[in-house]
């Protein structure tokens, strides 16, 4: 498998900074068509419906995306119970003046909610770093680097669909592929790919779709030389993945069932993955990503950076989050145009000839977010401070 060699000097420097003072809190949802429908083994989504927020300083604004669906389909928070919290639980505790690491201990009284804590807590790290003129991974202490990239391809209407599509991420120099799974498109499916594909850097992803019952179905794919298997197991499972890590070859990776440091913990104590997928909208937002990251490089456990089919802001946070060294594998870190003709940042995210993606320059996320584009997807808008 492709991998980048990790620096012994991994820093771990959390911001302390101080929260600045605030002059306005925007929540705005927008909603941008996909160019084709995504489907994972739970649900079809022809569309991004993101909530976004926008936290200003006077001229300086920075930008947290909102991670959750309209739908609880992939995880049980939604846009607008994320809106909620954010509303009524998030934004009461935070005071100007207080550090980060005071908010964060404020945010920990809420339970759960961890996609909703996301949107504040990068929005506002953007924001800091754009006050103080740095790109955020800078003021993670992280080295630039260029991004490794990753495609993850949703369950189509049969094989030769699927291997079209296989075809096309080869021949854009994606470092790896990852084919969507579910019962009943599985086993075949992955063999017709690995017949035509013998080297490709392959792993699947069910989306929870299967059972421990399911172990020794699971285990017939052990022969097609995958890098993992993602998330085979219901959503919310920890402890049976660690029954099949030890019935089955190929490594298991969670994605839904790791939302904190905790569950991280928890999964690699039990036994339950030998690779954890982070998502640092899911596990409530850069600074736990980054502290996952860390342990879990530290137990000898790879991390590689997942995606919820972001619009450009969520994406960029993607990217900068893998500059911290621990992310040695691919994420589903793909062209902006694969799923969107018009995005609400530039520039838009591409990959260079040999299918790496660079960081965007700039302070905070780097990228610009297009105000008139941000207008034209727009449902909601309210000012919340
Ligand atoms: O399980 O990783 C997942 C998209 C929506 C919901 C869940 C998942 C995904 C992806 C897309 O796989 C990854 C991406 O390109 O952002
Ligand atoms: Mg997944």
């Amino acid at each position: 498998m492709s991998t980048q060699p990790i620096p012994d000097n991994s820093p771990s420097m959390l911001p302390t900074m101080i929260i600045p003072q605030i002059t306005k809190i925007e929540a705005i949802t927008v909603n941008l068509p996909f160019v084709t429908p995504f489907s994972i083994s739970s649900y079809t989504w022809t569309c991004k419906e993101a909530l976004l927020i926008k936290i200003s300083a006077g001229e300086l604004s920075g930008w947290g995306e909102c991670v959750a669906d309209p739908d609880p389909f992939y995880s049980p928070e939604t846009t607008v119970s994320c809106h909620h919290i954010i509303k009524e639980f998030i934004l009461p505790v935070l005071k100007p003046g207080m550090d980060f690491p005071e908010f964060e201990k404020e945010m920990k009284h809420i339970r759960g909610n961890m996609m909703a804590k996301a949107a504040v807590e990068n929005a506002l790290l953007d924001l800091m770093a754009k006050i103080e003129g740095v790109p955020l991974y800078k003021m993670f202490g992280f080295e630039p680097k260029k991004i490794m990239s990753g495609i993850s391809i949703g369950i189509k209407g049969s094989i030769d669909e699927l291997l079209i599509a296989v075809q096309d991420a080869i021949d854009k120099k994606y470092h790896r592929v990852k084919m969507k799974i579910k019962k009943g498109k599985d086993i075949e499916w992955v063999e017709a790919v690995r017949n035509s594909y013998p080297t490709l850097q392959l792993m699947v992803d069910a989306n929870g779709d299967y059972a421990i019952d399911d172990a020794k179905h699971l285990a017939k794919l052990d022969k097609y030389g995958l890098t993992m298997i993602e998330q085979p197991l219901s959503y919310s499972d920890i402890y049976f993945h660690s029954k099949l890590q030890k019935s089955i070859e190929t490594p298991l990776c969670l994605d839904e069932s790791i939302h904190s440091l905790e569950d991280a913990i928890t999964a690699v104590e039990l036994g339950s993955c030998r690779i954890v997928n982070i998502k640092e909208g899911r596990v409530g937002g850069m600074a736990e990503a980054v502290r996952i990251a860390e342990y879990c490089h530290k137990n000898g456990i790879p991390v590689w950076s997942g995606g919820m089919d972001e619009t450009g802001i969520g994406r960029a946070f993607n990217i900068h989050l893998q500059t911290a060294p621990a992310f040695t594998i691919p994420g589903d870190t793909s062209e902006t145009k694969l799923y969107f003709k018009e995005d609400i940042v530039t520039p838009p995210v591409t990959l260079d000839q040999d299918g790496y993606i660079s960081i965007p320059e700039g302070s905070g996320i780097g990228v610009k977010v297009e105000e008139d584009m941000v207008k034209k997807f727009e449902m909601k808008r309210e000012e919340l401070v």
